[in-house]
């Protein structure tokens, strides 16, 4: 389709960033300039809106700005550097580099992100060239880790079950691949790529994209049931693989989830993937792509806050997505296979995989990874990386796997872990162990509220209550964000703090266990004092009322707490 006739599908005014995106010359603006003018840290706005697709944002911190602002000086400027890894696996040498960057060229810590892909924070300008070229080096990437393409895909690490979860990867990794951007643009503005004139245009220079890409951001996940860490109904296009005797035969294909909201815009809502039937393996790019190239047909190029696929599929129907799904691949979708799914948390300490190998799942607070007085982390994490010859797994909640560790390396591993006491999570809470926090303050732009700094405190009061009422190995999900972006996924935990203004939350209640329902605001903007009084009764009548293995999100609807939520267009109701 030319980029005339998709506009026209979009007649209303198109917004600015579509400008941006059209001007840009396939991704290039004028960041070669931005990134050498030695008289600024920042590079400039239009310049910004083309960073993201190169898999970085400015930044300035936050906990600084007035300062600076009083002293006349510009915000402390820095960028946020995104590196995708799909299905989160990489080796012991990539996260080696990721380490060493991290020290030498950003804040010394690495985050590791919802979506299964590191984060460095704190990068100056001058400093991005050599941090992308060194990633590059070891073969990973930070094109397309943000930006409005297809962004990192996600896959379930499941270590237990290994062999089915090789087989996830690798379509993972196919999906990832056949996504990607094309344009040379990142190789010649990071790598030093000769520019080469080419004047094929639109779906030539980028076959998928064409010359405005998408209107926005787009998310593919892999779930491998009974296991659904990457919450698969959150993801535009959610895959849920099917197995017969171990072998994957297929997945069942949902689209049109996403998180994000805005407060006070009831427009705006997290929605639900929904199964619309099953496809083989050999079918599944095919299906990524064509629906893909819908949303980038049809989605909505003049307001951004209703540009996700979400509301494409709601605006027009899930039947007419899927006619023009079926006329776009020329075949149809078999009927969805039966599956089930018990849990979307990790399942932490040493399991063997059926391959024989052995995995360690480390519990890492928030996914940040660094250095603190007693608890050396990142370098423990650094000496086991220089010891071991498997891989590292980022889960989709922010923890990590000490992946394909042979049974002769095993003692190696295991005397590091102890040794640097790295904890499997065990001596905390099940909450805090089921527990996830966006970036927030003090670099993320958008945040009303702290979230990852301030949940660990949080959890400590909440902790407290539960050691009374005897529940503190209850398995509870528990989500905080800085802002209703719904970067830790918030409205698919059984209990949610969405953040609304400094040191005060939208609580949520009555997320389903395995991600498969939405939540419901509770209490609108209270603070510590009250988030606590209103949850000290809710547990306890929980430790004293509920079922036999009733989970606390549906006990909080059978108790009348808040309404059942199966469609995002009834989340505000
Ligand atoms: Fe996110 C924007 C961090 C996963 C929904 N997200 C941001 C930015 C880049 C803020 C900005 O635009 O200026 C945050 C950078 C903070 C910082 O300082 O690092 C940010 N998002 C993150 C990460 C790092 C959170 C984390 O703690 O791990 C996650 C990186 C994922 C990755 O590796 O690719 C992250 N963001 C998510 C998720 C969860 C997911 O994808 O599974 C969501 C909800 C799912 C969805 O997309 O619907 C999410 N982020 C958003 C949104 C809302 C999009 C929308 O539909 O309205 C924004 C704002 C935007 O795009 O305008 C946003
Ligand atoms: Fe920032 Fe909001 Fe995302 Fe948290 S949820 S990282 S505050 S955009």
């Amino acid at each position: 389709m030319s980029d005339n006739n998709l506009l026209s599908r979009n007649s209303a005014p198109h917004s600015d960033v579509e400008d941006i995106k059209r001007r840009s010359d396939y991704l290039r603006g004028t960041l070669r300039e931005s990134l050498e003018d030695r008289i600024t840290g920042s590079i400039s706005e239009d310049d910004n809106r083309l960073m993201k697709f190169h898999g970085s944002y400015m930044q300035d911190d936050r906990d600084v700005r007035n300062e600076r602002q009083k002293s006349k000086l510009e915000p402390a400027y820095q960028f946020m550097v995104r590196v995708r890894a799909p299905g989160g696996v990489v080796t012991a040498k990539q996260w080696l580099m990721m380490d060493r960057i991290a020290k030498k060229y950003a804040n010394g810590t690495i985050r590791l992100t919802t979506r299964q892909s590191f984060q460095l924070h704190g990068v100056l300008k001058w400093n991005m060239k050599s941090v992308i070229q060194e990633v590059h080096e070891e073969l990973l990437t930070t094109l397309a880790a943000c930006g409005d393409v297809n962004r990192n895909v996600m896959a379930n690490p499941n270590p237990y079950q290994s062999e089915l979860h090789e087989q996830v990867y690798e379509w993972a990794e196919k999906l990832s691949r056949h996504l990607e951007p094309q344009t040379r643009a990142y190789h010649e503005i990071w790598l030093d790529e000769e520019k080469v004139a080419d004047s094929r245009e639109g779906e030539e220079q980028e076959p998928i994209y064409g010359k405005v890409y998408l209107p926005r951001k787009f998310k593919i996940g892999i779930a491998v049931p009974p296991a659904n860490e990457v919450d698969v109904f959150s993801q535009d296009l959610g895959l849920i693989a099917i197995e017969e005797n171990g072998k994957l035969v297929g997945f069942n294909v949902a689209v049109g989830g996403g998180m994000g909201m805005t407060h006070g815009d009831p427009k705006t809502y997290p929605q639900l993937g929904r199964i619309v039937g099953f496809a083989t393996p050999d079918q599944v790019v095919d299906v990524a792509e064509k629906t893909v190239t819908i949303q980038r047909d049809y989605g909505d190029r003049s307001v951004r806050k209703h540009a996700r696929f979400k509301y494409t599929i709601d605006d027009r129907g899930l039947e007419w997505f899927k006619d023009e799904l079926h006329r776009r691949l020329g075949w149809e979708l078999q009927p969805a296979r039966p599956f089930q799914f018990e849990h979307n948390g990790d399942r932490y300490g040493w399991v063997k995989g059926s391959n024989g190998k052995w995995h360690y799942t480390l519990f890492i607070q928030n996914g940040r990874v660094k250095d603190e007085d007693g608890y050396r982390l990142m370098t423990g994490l650094r000496e086991i990386a220089q010891a071991h010859s498997g891989d590292f797994r980022l889960t989709p909640n922010q923890n990590l796997i000490i992946g394909n560790v042979s049974s002769q390396k095993k003692r190696k591993i295991e005397q590091l872990i102890e040794e640097y006491g790295l904890t499997d999570g065990a001596a905390y809470s099940a909450l805090r162990r089921n527990s996830m926090a966006c970036v927030a303050l003090p670099t993320c732009g958008l945040a009303m509220a702290e979230s990852e700094r301030y949940l660990p405190t949080l959890l400590e009061k909440i902790e407290t209550i539960l050691e009374e009422a005897g529940l503190r190995e209850e398995e509870i999900v528990i989500r905080m964000t800085g802002c209703p972006n719904g970067c830790a996924r918030p409205a698919l935990a059984e209990l949610a703090f969405i953040g609304k203004a400094p040191g005060k939350y939208n609580m949520y209640l009555g997320g389903g266990f395995a991600g498969e329902r939405l939540n419901k605001l509770y209490r609108e903007n209270i603070g510590e004092a009250e988030i606590l009084s209103e949850l000290r009764p809710i547990l306890n009548r929980y430790a004293q009322e509920r079922r036999d293995g009733e989970h606390f999100g549906d006990f909080c609807i059978r108790a009348g707490y808040v309404k059942e939520v199966h469609s995002g267009l009834d989340f505000h109701a």
